[in-house]
């Protein structure tokens, strides 16, 4: 399996200068959990209560050393309606995290859409940064740009509401079973206890990340 570096990937500006942040995306169906995971991945406490984002929100989460890059975060709406519009934010990211809600099965089933999402993107940036043509064939790529930009983009299946396990609907395996069809991780989160949280941002953060996937 094809492994890329995803390193030093961000998103050119205006002069085709590629951004030192790491673009990170983050995708999942209404109240599924995301922007309280982004908000604990930044340190911030956690506030019960509900307050649903619009479009989408923008997070800086700073590099702790050396070792760790800074991560630009889009925490994306679930809502139907601007799905549509997600796609920018998918566009050229480095990482994409699709977000279900352990406790609520169509959450689980909705992770399909975004899957697809992603993918989508992501061969249209290979389309379009030359590394295959319409047809789904491999061109030549000038090895400097091989290097600076890989087009693929790595993905997390994350369950969100892992603490409350009298009402979890997902079993850990029905979800590892769909990130292992997908070829991704699947990892488990709470926001109260904080579980997986640390590991996935770390992760997220780390200048050696690689990905997984491959078209
Ligand atoms: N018990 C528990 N509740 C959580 C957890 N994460 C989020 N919640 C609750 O779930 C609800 C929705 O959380 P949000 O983070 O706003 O969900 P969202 O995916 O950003 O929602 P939209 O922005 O509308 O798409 C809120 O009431 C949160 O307090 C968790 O890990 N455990
Ligand atoms: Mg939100």
């Amino acid at each position: 399996m094809p492994v890329q570096l995803a390193e030093s990937r961000g998103e050119p500006d205006l002069f085709g200068h590629y951004e030192e942040q790491r673009k990170v995306v983050v995708l999942g169906a209404v109240g599924s959990g995301k922007t309280s995971l982004v908000e604990a991945g930044l340190g911030l406490p956690f506030k019960p209560g509900y307050a649903q984002t619009f479009g989408a929100d923008l997070y800086i989460k700073k590099n702790a050393d050396a070792r760790s890059v800074p991560l630009k975060i889009w925490c994306c709406s679930g809502q139907e309606r601007t799905r549509v519009l997600m796609g920018q934010f998918i566009q050229n990211a480095a990482a994409a995290l699709i977000v279900f809600d352990m406790l609520d099965e169509s959450t689980f089933r909705e992770t399909r859409f975004w899957y697809n999402e992603v993918r989508r993107y992501v061969a249209i940036s290979k389309i379009i940064r030359g590394h295959i043509d319409g047809l789904g064939r491999k061109t030549h790529v000038p090895i400097e740009l091989k290097h600076r930009i890989s087009p693929e983009t790595i993905i997390w299946l994350v369950g969100a509401k892992a603490d409350d396990i009298a009402n979890v609907r997902i079993r850990v395996q029905d979800a590892v079973h769909k990130a292992t069809e997908w070829n991704i991780d699947f990892i488990p989160t709470s926001v109260v206890t904080g579980k997986g949280v640390g590991a996935l941002f770390a992760s997220l953060q780390d200048a050696q990340l690689r990905t997984k996937t491959t078209m």
